[in-house]
């Protein structure tokens, strides 16, 4: 049903062989000097790579790796990270499960009171509980939850070896999608053919030759592309620079279309169309309606590369379904865009070249699913899908996306299943009659609703019955909606167990917390640059594991140990042995293209540079031959409509694009009377959404009092008597929180904005209990975006903030745990 991040990097491994460019392109990159060679080593992150120089056991200085141009501040953040307050020292146990197992008050999880164990006793009670619920229930009650942004390294990405360990022990609930693009990754397949998010982009360069007019949709370039699935070589930024440099000259118009003034309107100096939030729907509809009715849609494009326009236009014209016309003016009193700039807007898309780059937070939104589509209509009605500079794409914010990738294959990882597929100690496959694979979203509702049959993407799920979870690799109680409403689903949970290497809110709702070490305390190996896939880079161990922490590799050997499958889990190899062997296997699949020194000497020098790759056009070879070149969809064409989704019969998600009505949006919308101000929470510019959000004196350089920032328009906060550096207390219906108020003119009325990431702090583990920090999960609703993806809608959020004059409570998030001695 989706494709995972992982499989897209397994895709460019099987496609390295295929599509080789150019001649072997081995670079080393500049060696250390003689004095540095000693002192500095290298290794990397989702931030970036660096070097690091250690002596006295200690990390004390960091430098951007010179291959990166455009390092982010973010590492900066790194040395606070290893030596965080918030690190997990030892194993751990909830006190009051340890007295009472299963039968423990589970009330009281998130007391945050613990006990420390042995390694031994907290692995012997991990593995008891997972032959309990193996042999008291079955397979359906337990669920390994590993979505998440797991630190770089192929070797130590932490969901393989818990999926490894614990499928070798039995079967367990899986799930499918995730939290980024859970809507978008669903619906595209039907529209054109692949995900689309996880798609490799047009190269820049042939955008600024050929485009006239740059569309961002959400899409804020600046502040996400410091971030990258692998290790980040942020060489996107280069082609930004050229994009500024061209809006400058006026030989490229972009226009940012957001209800706030982004990072990335701010740096490039571009045009900014403001949106009511939650409402690109209606504006993209107005666009086709003018497009059809002044009749500048490429007809000739439709009939050769499109099917289902004749089952579209009726529902714009208002012949169909809600029987209302899709004009500008009815468009206009939703999105708050005047009729005629509507127009307008419509006659620009088709004046010239315009590329359309959409980014991912308008699917993370109730019915998310329907502006992805709306935009793949507008965009077939533009006719420039395949043709340089033109189109739309649905990725470049993402990874380096648009950065030439040079086809060499990355290191593969740590296998995820048994080697054998029957060598697991339970064997029993039997689910109850419930569903083994969920929507990855909709976990609580299985502890909530067990038994529930919900809709998901064609198929009838059966909601198991899940008593015990494993967390590692990812932070739930940052990631998931309604923190009040997980409080109720954690009463019902019998244990849950954590592997984290610092003492999240997932910890503390935890019962056994193991710490793992960071990613800076292990010998690893990266792919350098997702999607350009630039090269390969050590990531050489800076210092030991800290405290008693393990590598998870450790970690979850020692699992396996406690029923018997040590030696098949590792398969007697050591962690250097493991290391050598993917670049080796790495250096084979790229043998004919690529040549890659051998393993001691890339050791040593810490990066093989594949260089750059050709520029490339995406959808070009279906514009050539749409019958040769088809799309992934069921017809091979573009589905504007969609006989398959049609024959679902779903409510909130039909056979072509629509506008549905949000349960709660800002603007006169619904719920906007008691709580009129829409919370966005999107991703954070300092961080990784939890990740760093513990490194103390990198935190402080952007909080408010101690407390995560909320961002506000100066006239909503004058109405309620709040400046900049107040404290404001958040609340809606489903919780409330504090944060430290930032007015900014980039804010319009109406909208307020918390990143997301921000820990959760509650005073106590009761439901209702104020977040002294700021985590916006506390406030977002656990709703599905619609029957098809059954994803994420964090973005329907309604809030009302006021200044807080009560005493002040102190954060409660970063200390670690209360330890009951
Ligand atoms: P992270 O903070 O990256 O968030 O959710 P995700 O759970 O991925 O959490 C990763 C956790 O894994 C951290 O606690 C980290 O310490 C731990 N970890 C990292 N590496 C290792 C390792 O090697 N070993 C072990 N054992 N642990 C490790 C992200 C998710 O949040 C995403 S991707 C999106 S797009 C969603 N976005 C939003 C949003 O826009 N708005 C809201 N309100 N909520 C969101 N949630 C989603
Ligand atoms: P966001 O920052 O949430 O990013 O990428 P995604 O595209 O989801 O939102 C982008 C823009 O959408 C914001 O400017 C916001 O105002 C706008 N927006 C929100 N709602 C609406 C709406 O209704 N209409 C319109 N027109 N605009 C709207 C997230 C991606 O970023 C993901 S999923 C991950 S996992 C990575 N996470 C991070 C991260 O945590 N930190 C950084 N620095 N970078 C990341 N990159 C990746
Ligand atoms: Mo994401």
């Amino acid at each position: 049903m989706s494709i995972s991040r992982r499989s897209f990097l397994k895709g460019l491994l099987a496609s390295s062989g295929a599509a080789l460019v150019g001649p072997g392109l081995l670079q080393v990159a500049h060696a250390a000097t003689a004095e540095e060679a000693g002192k500095w080593k290298v290794s990397g992150s989702h931030w970036g790579a660096f070097r690091a120089r250690v002596y006295a056991g200690k990390v004390q200085e960091i430098k951007p790796f010179n291959v990166d141009k455009y390092p982010t501040d973010m590492l900066n953040g790194i040395k606070g990270i290893i030596y965080s307050p918030s690190r997990i020292r030892y194993p751990m146990v909830r006190y009051e499960w340890y007295l009472n197992r299963d039968k423990s008050d589970t009330t009281k999880r998130g007391d945050n009171r613990f006990i420390r164990v042995t390694w031994d006793e907290a692995i012997t009670l991990f593995h008891d509980e997972l032959e309990r619920m193996q042999t008291q229930y079955g397979p359906w009650a337990l669920h390994a939850g590993s979505t998440g942004w797991r630190q770089t390294g192929q070797f130590h990405a932490c969901g393989n070896h818990m999926a490894r360990a614990i499928a070798m022990h039995g079967y367990s609930v899986n799930k499918v999608g995730d939290y980024s693009t859970g809507a978008g990754q669903t619906i595209m397949p039907y529209v054109l053919g692949t995900t689309e998010v996880y798609a490799q982009g047009s190269s820049w360069p042939v955008i600024l030759k050929e485009s006239k007019t740059i569309i961002l949709w959400a899409d804020d370039l600046v502040k996400n592309l410091q971030v990258g699935w692998n290790c980040e070589t942020h060489e996107s930024f280069e082609y930004l620079e050229q994009l500024k440099d061209k809006i400058a000259k006026k030989e490229i118009r972009v226009i940012s279309i957001d209800p706030v003034v982004t990072k990335t309107q701010d740096y490039l100096d571009c045009e900014h169309q403001y949106i009511n939030p939650q409402t690109d729907v209606p504006f993209m509809l107005a666009m086709a309606h003018t497009l059809y009715k002044e009749e500048l849609y490429d007809k000739k494009f439709i009939d050769t590369y499109a099917l289902g326009f004749e089952e579209f236009v009726p529902y714009l014209l208002g012949e169909t379904k809600d029987k209302v016309e899709k004009t500008p003016e009815w468009a206009s009193a939703i999105c708050g865009i005047k009729a005629d700039d509507i127009r307008e807007f419509a006659r620009l898309l088709v004046k010239q070249r315009t590329q359309i780059m959409v980014g991912w937070s308008i699917q993370r939104q109730q019915h998310g699913e329907q502006p992805y589509w709306m935009a793949a209509v507008l965009a077939t009605m533009m006719g420039q899908i395949g043709l340089p500079g033109g189109g739309i794409s649905y990725s470049h914010h993402y990874s380096s996306v648009g950065v030439s990738s040079t086809g060499a294959a990355g290191p593969g990882g740590f296998p995820r299943n048994p080697d054998k597929p029957d060598n697991r100690i339970h064997k029993n496959q039997d689910f109850n009659g419930y569903s083994s694979t969920i929507p990855v979203a909709r976990w609580v509702d299985c502890i909530l609703e067990p038994g529930k049959k919900i809709q998901a993407n064609g198929a009838t799920i059966t909601l198991p019955d899940v008593k015990m979870m494993v967390f590692s690799g990812c932070n739930p109680w940052h990631h998931h909606q309604d923190r009040n409403n997980m409080k109720k689903a954690f009463h019902k949970l019998e244990t849950v167990v954590s592997i984290d290497f610092t003492w999240t809110a997932t910890c503390r709702f935890s019962d056994i917390v193991l710490p793992a070490c960071t990613q800076w305390e292990r010998n690893d190996l990266d792919l350098y640059g997702s999607y350009s896939a630039r090269g390969v880079i050590a990531m050489h161990k800076l210092v030991d594991p800290l405290f008693q922490s393990k590598t998870d590799f450790e970690i979850f050997a020692l699992l396996a140990g406690k029923f018997g499958q040590q030696q098949d889990y590792t398969r007697g190899k050591t962690e250097m042995q493991w290391v050598e062997e993917l670049y080796n296997d790495c250096a084979t699949a790229n043998k004919a293209g690529f040549e890659m020194p051998d393993f001691n000497t890339f050791w040593k020098e810490g990066f093989v540079d594949f260089g750059k790759g050709e520029d490339w056009v995406r959808q070009a070879d279906f514009r050539e031959d749409p019958e040769i070149n088809a799309l992934g969809t069921p017809s091979g064409f573009i589905e504007i409509f969609s006989r398959k989704i049609d024959r679902y019969g779903y409510k909130e998600c039909q056979g072509h694009p629509m506008w549905f009505e949000k349960s709660e949006r800002s603007h006169g919308g619904p719920g906007s009377d008691k709580h009129p101000i829409w919370l966005q929470s999107c991703h954070p510019n300092k961080r990784l959404h939890s990740q760093m959000c513990d490194s103390q004196q990198f935190r402080e350089t952007y909080t408010v009092k101690g407390r995560e920032p909320i961002y506000l328009n100066a006239q909503d906060a004058q109405h309620r008597g709040i400046k900049s550096g107040d404290l404001v207390r958040v609340f809606n219906l489903r919780g409330q929180l504090l944060a430290g108020a930032v007015i900014s003119k980039n804010y319009p009325t109406g909208v307020a904005r918390i990143e997301e990431g921000a820990w959760y702090a509650p005073i106590d583990e009761s439901i209702g209990s104020l977040d002294t920090y700021g985590d916006p999960n506390t406030l977002t609703q656990d709703i599905p975006t619609s029957e098809l993806a059954q994803a994420t809608s964090a973005n329907t959020c309604q809030v009302e903030y006021e200044k807080f004059t009560g005493k002040v409570p102190a954060v409660t998030a970063f200390n670690g745990p209360n330890e009951v001695a």
